[in-house]
């Protein structure tokens, strides 16, 4: 159904003509999502500037019935943040104010649209750090990051965005704005509606801005690059270092097939001069240098094949490039399915044993690429070679992970791609009780329909 010409007047009255966007190719960037596998399109793009706009542009929308799908850097993973059935996409990046960095408690507020590299960026400048990163950093924004409770390669230590969540300002579905950002390390005053909205994946309301906790900063940084046999193994020496070392901050694993994508791709040349079956990044982080400390250990960890170690910034990004590379290397080969699963660490190796010839029995021609966050027992299983629409595989891999008692969203929700296996690993129970706050919050069913909870 097109959209009236009137709420298109009254939106463009609101965040101004040039911020409606219904150009095709000024809408293309916003209707198609980072993996290429999920793509709609939509009547037109609004972009507000501030929470008052944002609050119009709901409004607006509820008086007409009109859907909107919340967009912050379109960098997600699942399909949750574009259009499926031309909703408005409502993208936040205009919010993109960084302020109230108070540096002696060590918070700051983020507009939604700042991106993780701006607000590193600035709270470095003032001696502190924020907890979250990940290899999207540059397109990432802070408002899609609580919206998703994303995780990257620092949960190990810090925890994932939930963690650094200390207040939030968002607008619910008819326009009223919540806003709870006392600055206030305790508050203990009723529901906690910022952690109800971090992970809600914009179905519940639009995050404008958050108040964030930062962490001190390391100046002090060792990255290992070990050559193990299997994931147990890097779990063993995970578990050594963890014991050991506070600063432990990053243990990522990948296995030679992704190593030799990433060398492809990247141009890089492999890092030992023999291939190995796996691969374990750690990274230390601490006031002072702890590579040292960090060698000592790993000259005692059983099972170690070959190993490199980096302190100077080049160095370690060379190390990093083998990780972190791992998902465009992937896109670049094709379209994938992915899988971001994790499983109790107690079960990663037999998963990790099980998964692969769980793919093959059912296509022979399907490529698995596993890598992760080791000791979150957070595996990223990318799947090349797939119709977009042969979810068979992706069906026995979920099955898999729900009958070894892992989730089949570790830190990329659920989206649209995971929807139809939400029930492997959340009862009717817990779903009614979602269903239930959505229909609190959204009667009119106008935010992100479609994602997380299945239509009525
Ligand atoms: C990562 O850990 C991201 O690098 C992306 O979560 C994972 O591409 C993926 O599947
Ligand atoms: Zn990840």
């Amino acid at each position: 159904m097109p959209l009236p010409d009137t709420l298109l007047q009254r939106l463009a009255a609101i965040v101004g003509e040039e911020h409606v966007l219904t150009d095709p190719d000024l809408r293309a960037g916003y209707e198609t999502d980072w993996t290429r596998r999920y793509r709609g399109s939509t009547p037109a793009v609004v972009r507000p500037a501030s929470t008052r706009e944002v609050a119009a542009v709901l409004q607006l929308c509820h008086e007409f019935g009109a859907p909107v799908v919340p967009q912050g850097g379109n960098t997600g993973l699942v399909g949750g943040g574009v259009p499926r059935n031309r909703e408005l996409v409502l993208s936040l990046r205009r919010l993109d104010g960084v302020t109230d960095l108070d540096a002696a408690s060590g918070e700051v507020t983020a507009g939604a649209g700042v991106t993780l590299a701006a607000l590193q960026e600035a709270v470095r400048a003032q001696g502190w750090n924020f907890g979250v990163d990940l290899a999207s950093r540059d397109s990432a924004t802070i408002g899609g990051m609580v919206a998703t409770n994303a995780g990257g390669i620092r949960v190990l230590r810090y925890g994932g965005m939930r963690q650094q969540v200390l207040g939030i300002e968002a607008v619910l579905p008819d326009g009223a704005v919540v806003s709870r950002m006392p600055g206030l390390l305790k508050d203990n005053s009723g529901y906690d509606l910022a952690q109800l909205l971090a992970g809600s994946e914009g179905t519940l309301a639009v995050i404008t801005a958050v108040r964030l906790k930062l962490v001190p900063q390391q100046p002090h940084r060792a990255v290992a690059l070990l050559a193990v046999e299997n994931i147990a193994g890097a779990l063993r020496v995970v578990s050594a270092v963890r014991r050991a070392l506070t600063s432990l901050e990053a243990a990522e694993v990948f296995f030679l097939e992704g190593l030799e994508l990433v060398c492809r791709h990247a141009g890089l040349a492999p890092p030992f001069p023999a291939a190995h079956p796996c691969y374990l990044l750690l990274e230390c982080a601490a006031q002072s240098d702890e590579s040292a400390a960090l060698a000592g250990v790993l000259a005692n960890a059983p099972g170690i094949r070959d190993s490199a170690l980096a302190t100077d910034r080049p160095g370690r990004e060379r190390l990093w490039a083998y990780r972190e590379r791992h998902t465009e290397s992937i896109s670049a080969e094709g379209i994938p399915h992915k899988l971001d699963v994790t499983l109790p660490l107690n079960r990663l190796p037999e998963f990790e044993r099980r998964v692969r010839g769980t793919i093959a029995a059912i296509n022979a021609g399907a490529r698995p690429i596993l890598f992760g966050h080791a000791s979150d027992g957070n595996l990223h299983v990318n799947i090349l070679g797939l119709a977009p629409d042969d979810d068979r595989p992706d069906d026995a891999v979920l099955r898999l992970v729900a009958e070894l008692g892992g989730s089949i969203s570790a830190e990329h929700g659920i989206g649209i791609a995971k929807m139809p296996w939400l029930h492997l690993t959340r009862s009717t129970a817990d779903r009614e009780a979602m269903r239930a706050i959505k229909l609190a919050l959204d009667p009119a069913g106008i935010l992100n329909p479609g994602v997380v909870i299945p239509p009525a």
